[in-house]
């Protein structure tokens, strides 16, 4: 549905649009993300196709969350934080993916193929090369060898009363399915909560979704939610909704094709679990700042593109602000054509890598690549005297698209991969500019060596050329797969008759 246009400015007025969203039969991790102090990953190969289908449909309408559970218990949590009650509510949520070979189980194998990278999947060659991915053989070995039909996500207050309704819920289904693997993901605990391993506060910036995030300043900037989260038509994350349109951020645009009706009010999710070498990654900035003659927390700030409190160097560019950091209002407004010789925040950092923003003159274009985050660190916190990583901690990245190949697999391609991205830009005193890999999340060939152009401030006005060069990934892809997350009628009907 179109929304209202007000011509005198040219501009669509989006939060008096018609347009509605099936919250009843969204999943609730898609748009809003379920309540989750732990989450726990169980993926599943599906044994006994018939008896599989029945129990789905038997203990669907018991387990499933949808989009509109989530936001009421989100109202619930507003309410009570305005009222500063410190009650955490023993809240349950599940939800339930299925990959290219689940959907064969499910449909046969004359199913409707679905978008190509979700068919090829995230195990694939092609796939791996494309991604500069380490091959299957150093993953998890039981995402090596067995096929994953399947995923439960299942949420809650903590990680022991999510793994009792775990089991409760693999009782339900008994031998109908083979669990491959089981992945349990936490918050981090006191002043971390919030923050991934290496100390970051994340979850700051999510795309806003007409239809359903409310602008906080409707009559001035009625294209955002809260100041600088611009608005996207659903269909970039949920199927049978507008998309954004190719020329313009505001317009609405097609909705993406479904290979099939029952894709409507689905998505895709893609799941990676990213192992992160922290006293490893901590020794490095250290080490490089002291042969820098910088800060260590500035140094490790340029190569996010935040502070560790999540105050962008866009606003704070020299010393770290955590009021900025902790304000919603502020602390995701800026964008980065006005730092136009990266002396705030370098090109290659990696908020800067991954969502341009204005970076490259095409705002319409920027919009066309982005996801929804839904992930959760794993693993338990540094141990005192751990100087080489003994335990395997990092992020459960998930996240939410209608194309897998546009939003998820072009960020880690083309942006953070690339080093020529972002292009066409000049030195002070003109010259190109080579801005180097996303030194968090890029990849290079056989996880070879990756540099990042001036990692040191030249702010307000210096001139000096540094290049930071990281021999090691601090990052490493210990498993990956490509889910479609479908509707509840779906799941009720076409996928389990
Ligand atoms: Fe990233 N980090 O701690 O450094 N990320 N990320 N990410 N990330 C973001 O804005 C991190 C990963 C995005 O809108 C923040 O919410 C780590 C992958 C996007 O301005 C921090 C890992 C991909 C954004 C981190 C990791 C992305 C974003 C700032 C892996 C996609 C929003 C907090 C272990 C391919 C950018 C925030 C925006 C933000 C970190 C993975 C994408 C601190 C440690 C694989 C789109």
């Amino acid at each position: 549905m179109a929304p209202a246009v007000d011509e005198s400015k040219g501009r669509s007025v989006s939060y008096r649009s018609t347009l509605r969203l099936d919250l009843r039969e969204i999943q609730g991790d898609l748009l809003i993300g379920m309540q989750k102090n732990a989450e726990q990953f169980i993926f599943f190969k599906i044994n006994d196709v018939p008896r599989f289908k029945a129990r789905t449909k038997e203990y669907l309408v018991r387990w499933m969350t949808n989009a509109r559970t989530v936001q009421e218990r989100e109202g619930r949590v507003e309410e009570r934080r305005r009222r500063q009650q410190a009650k955490t509510e023993a809240w349950m949520a599940s939800n339930l993916g299925f990959t290219r070979d689940g959907l064969t189980q499910l449909l046969g194998s004359n199913r409707p193929r679905l978008d190509p990278a979700f068919e090829r999947g995230a195990d694939h060659p092609e796939t791996i090369a494309a991604l500069n991915d380490p091959p299957r053989s150093k993953w998890l070995r039981n995402f090596q060898s067995d096929r994953v039909d399947g995923v439960f996500l299942i949420t809650g207050p903590d990680p022991s009363f999510v793994s009792y309704h775990g089991n409760a819920l693999r009782g339900c289904f008994e031998a109908t399915i083979n669990v491959v693997h089981s992945e349990m993901g936490k918050v981090r605990p006191g002043a971390q909560r919030g923050h991934e391993h290496f100390g970051f506060l994340d979850g700051i910036s999510q795309p806003g979704i007409r239809g359903l995030t409310r602008p906080s300043k409707t009559i001035y900037r009625p294209d955002e939610g809260v100041p600088g989260q611009d608005l996207l038509w659903p269909g970039e994350f949920v199927f049978g909704y507008p998309g954004q349109h190719p020329d313009d951020p505001v317009k609405e645009g097609p909705a993406p094709p479904m290979a099939a009706p029952w894709m409507r009010n689905g998505s895709f999710m893609v799941f990676r679990r990213l192992e992160q070498k922290v006293p490893e990654c901590r020794r490095f900035v250290a080490e490089r700042a002291a042969r820098l003659g910088m800060d260590r927390e500035l140094l490790a700030a340029r190569m996010v593109g935040r502070w560790k409190s999540g105050a962008p160097l866009e606003l704070a560019p020299l010393r770290d602000n955590p009021g900025l950091g902790a304000d919603a209002k502020r602390n995701n407004d800026f964008g980065f054509g006005d730092d136009p010789f990266q002396r705030k925040c370098p090109y290659a950092a990696h908020i800067r890598k991954v969502y341009p923003r204005d970076d490259t003159g095409d705002v319409a274009e920027a919009q066309r690549h982005r996801i929804i985050r839904a992930g959760i660190p794993f693993g338990p916190e540094v141990e005192p005297g751990e100087t080489t990583t003994r335990q395997s901690r990092g992020l459960i990245f998930v996240c939410y698209q209608t194309s897998i190949e546009r939003q998820f697999e072009f960020i880690q391609g083309r942006y953070a991969n690339n080093p020529g991205f972002v292009e066409g830009k000049l030195r002070p005193g003109g010259g190109a500019v080579t801005p180097g890999f996303d030194p968090i999340i890029g990849q290079a060939p056989g996880s070879g060596a990756r540099e990042m152009d001036e990692p040191y401030p030249d702010y307000p006005a210096g001139n000096r050329r540094t290049t930071l060069a990281i021999p090691h990934q601090f990052v490493k892809l210990t498993a990956a797969a490509y889910f479609f997350m479908p509707s509840i009628s779906a799941l009720r009907t076409v996928l389990t008759s």
